[in-house]
């Protein structure tokens, strides 16, 4: 049995990984270390919860004592997930930002060093990039750019941990992806917000023009490409992970208003968000010449299926926005 670590394994991204392993890979086992942020939330795992292969411990990544510890136990493979991962947060405040997102970080790969682990993989994001004009694509040559809190801190991270392949060898691979959407992602983040919004008849929130571009991926190919990694990798490398799918926030809401049979008159054009990427698009040719990983879904299947998801769960949808509600409400009065 190869034993996995996850970091931040109940939130959107890293509890779709969880399931994928746990479903399609018998000879893994996994522990998944998260602290239940806001973000974080168990039911994510239920269909897995009883799997003798799957373990959880509520964990912060900054707490060293207990990292060390666990990474004490024959881990064999790191995979970082936990993050703070919402732009607009990271606007108001960016402070827990740089505890998770740099600081959680450093504590893994000191901890992944001394415990002699055989493959780190951090999972980042285009963002780190900056932002694109109306032309070209992000590759893994682009040069940092990161215009957020939250990039500069996810870029920040990437740096230390290229710093711990240069100086010590630790085996580390880097993911960069797209913006990934998929069923359980928090409705604080376009798709599902707007959906829940929309479903509710509420006012649907564009930013801006509403022209900003954004390359989507479904969460279910950016995990495949993740364990991809995981087995072909080479150590040092960045690999991007996209989908070609290039759409404006406006086409997105346009569908999900579509799917639902509800009019455009549910868009409202509200201010724009402070430092507003224009637009990301991903070259994925690196990961699929070394590594032999594609993208399998189809956009528009994709997210048909994914608005079909939200609409059969909206228990969930309501319970998870009256906790995200109740939670800003606290931080931001
Ligand atoms: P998410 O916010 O849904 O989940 C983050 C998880 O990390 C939560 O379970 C939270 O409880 C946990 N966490 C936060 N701080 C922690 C800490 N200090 N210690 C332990 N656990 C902690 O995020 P997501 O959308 O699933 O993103 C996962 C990763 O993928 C992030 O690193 C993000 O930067 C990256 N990423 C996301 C996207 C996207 O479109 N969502 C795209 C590219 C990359
Ligand atoms: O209410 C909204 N109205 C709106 O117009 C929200 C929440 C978003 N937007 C716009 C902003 C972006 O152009 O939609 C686009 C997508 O926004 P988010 O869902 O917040 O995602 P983004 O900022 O692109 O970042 C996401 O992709 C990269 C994830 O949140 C990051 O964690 C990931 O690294």
């Amino acid at each position: 049995m190869k034993k996995l670590l996850i970091t931040g394994g109940a939130g959107f991204i890293g509890s779709h990984f969880i399931k994928y392993i746990i479903d399609n890979h018998p000879d893994y086992t996994v522990i998944n270390v998260d602290n239940l942020t806001y973000a974080g939330n168990l039911d994510n795992l239920k269909s897995i919860e009883s799997n003798e292969r799957y373990s959880f411990i509520k964990t912060d990544i900054c707490d060293a004592i207990s990292i060390n510890e666990l990474m004490s136990q024959g881990i064999d493979y790191v995979i970082n997930f936990a993050a703070e991962s919402h732009v607009d947060r990271s606007i108001i405040d960016s402070s827990q930002f740089i505890n998770t997102n740099v600081l959680g970080t450093n504590t893994l790969l000191e901890a992944a060093k001394t415990y002699g682990i055989k493959k780190f993989i951090q999972i980042s994001t285009d963002e780190v990039y900056g932002s694109l004009g109306h032309e070209g694509v992000f590759t893994e040559e682009s040069p940092l750019a990161p215009n957020s809190p939250y990039s500069a801190s996810k870029a920040s991270a990437d740096l230390m941990v290229r710093s711990y392949y240069q100086t010590f060898g630790l085996p580390v691979n880097i993911t960069r992806c797209s913006n990934n959407y998929g069923s359980h992602q928090l409705p604080e983040k376009l798709i599902p917000l707007m959906i829940c919004n929309a479903y509710e008849d509420q006012s649907l929130p564009l930013y801006g023009t509403g022209l900003n571009i954004r390359d989507w991926i479904h969460v279910k190919d950016h995990c495949r490409a993740i364990f991809q990694v995981l087995c072909k990798g080479k150590n040092g490398e960045i690999y991007n992970v996209g989908a070609n799918n290039e759409r404006t926030n406006k086409d997105i809401v346009m569908s999900i208003l579509r799917a639902l049979n509800k009019t455009e008159s549910l868009i409202t054009l509200v201010e724009d968000r402070l430092g507003h990427d224009y637009r990301y698009a991903i070259s994925y040719d690196k990961i699929r010449e070394q590594v032999g990983w594609q993208p399998e879904i189809d956009f528009e299947e994709g997210l048909q299926e994914v608005i079909g998801w939200y609409l059969e769960n909206m228990e969930w949808c309501k319970e998870t926005r009256r906790r995200l509600k109740t939670y800003y409400k606290c931080i931001y009065g």
